[in-house]
């Protein structure tokens, strides 16, 4: 039985990292939609970094853990790569890394990650846990004023594409079960995956309350994605 959960912000609410639809999709008053943008980021870089900055300190503060519903899922693929059943794979639309802390090993993020940056002229990804400003320095040209600047958050913004999509439409063709846990299934194309899953796929909405995506789901279980996801899988 091949098994794709995709997992959304609501996941790691309980967890203390505020969803984009509790501040109704604001920070600091800047639309998120605004802030998370490549023209943002060429209008103005600094408040990006901001935004990023910010979540980075609070995702690193010790306050922040995964929660249960995090750690299901981790046992849960450890439990069918043991049984060799087979595939299982974990899609986030989070940029946290609580799924990986949580021991969940085959992660897909889809939209990028907080603790990584990325080179704009190169690509090159580095693992990065600092603060990031353009006037942060190049790790490979630290002593090279004219490449400072050239580092971004390595997150996939409104209107870039999401990563790992030929490998998601894969899987969402031949899982068996979808699972979607604490997603609003407002942002495409990661709201269009359950549509893609073949007609004899079991689906199962995890959320709070309905979303637009309920109607392609066959069960809905609602409440707190630390209650529903271990209660699914045990
Ligand atoms: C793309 C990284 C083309 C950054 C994110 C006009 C112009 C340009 C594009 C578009 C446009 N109109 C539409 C689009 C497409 C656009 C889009 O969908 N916009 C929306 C707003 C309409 N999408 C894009 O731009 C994407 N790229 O289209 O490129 C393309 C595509 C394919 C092929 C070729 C070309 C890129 C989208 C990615 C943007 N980056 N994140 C960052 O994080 O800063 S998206 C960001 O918002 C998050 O990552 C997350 O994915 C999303 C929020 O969604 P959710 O995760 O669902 O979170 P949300 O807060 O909305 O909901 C939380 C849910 O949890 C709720 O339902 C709640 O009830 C529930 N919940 C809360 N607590 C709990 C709970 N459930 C259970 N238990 C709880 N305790």
């Amino acid at each position: 039985m091949n098994i794709l959960v995709l997992t959304g912000a609501g996941i790691s609410a309980e967890s203390g990292i505020p969803t984009f639809r509790d501040a109704d999709g604001l920070w600091e008053g800047h639309a998120v939609e605004e802030v998370a943008t490549p023209q943002g980021f060429a209008r103005d870089p600094d408040l990006v970094h901001q935004f990023y900055t910010a979540r980075r300190r609070s995702l690193l503060s010790p306050s922040i853990c995964p929660n249960a519903a995090h750690i299901a899922l981790a046992e849960w693929e450890r439990e069918h790569t043991a049984k060799s059943v087979g595939d299982f794979l974990l899609v986030t639309q989070n940029i946290d890394d609580l799924h990986a802390r949580a021991g969940s090993a085959n992660v897909l993020a889809m939209h990028g990650e907080l603790l990584k940056v990325r080179c704009v002229e190169s690509g090159k990804l580095f693992d990065w846990r600092d603060d990031l400003s353009v006037d942060t320095p190049h790790p490979d040209f630290p002593d090279d004023e004219s490449r400072r600047g050239w580092l971004r958050p390595h997150v996939v913004w409104f209107g870039e594409v999401p990563l790992g999509l030929d490998q998601i439409a894969q899987a969402a063709s031949q899982a068996d079960l979808f699972l979607a846990v604490g997603t609003s299934g407002l942002v495409y194309p990661a709201a269009g995956i359950v549509q893609s899953t073949k007609p004899s796929c079991r689906k199962i909405e995890i959320n709070l309350g309905d979303t637009p995506a309920s109607p392609a789901f066959d069960e809905h279980r609602r409440g707190q994605a630390s209650v529903e996801v271990p209660k699914l899988i045990r």
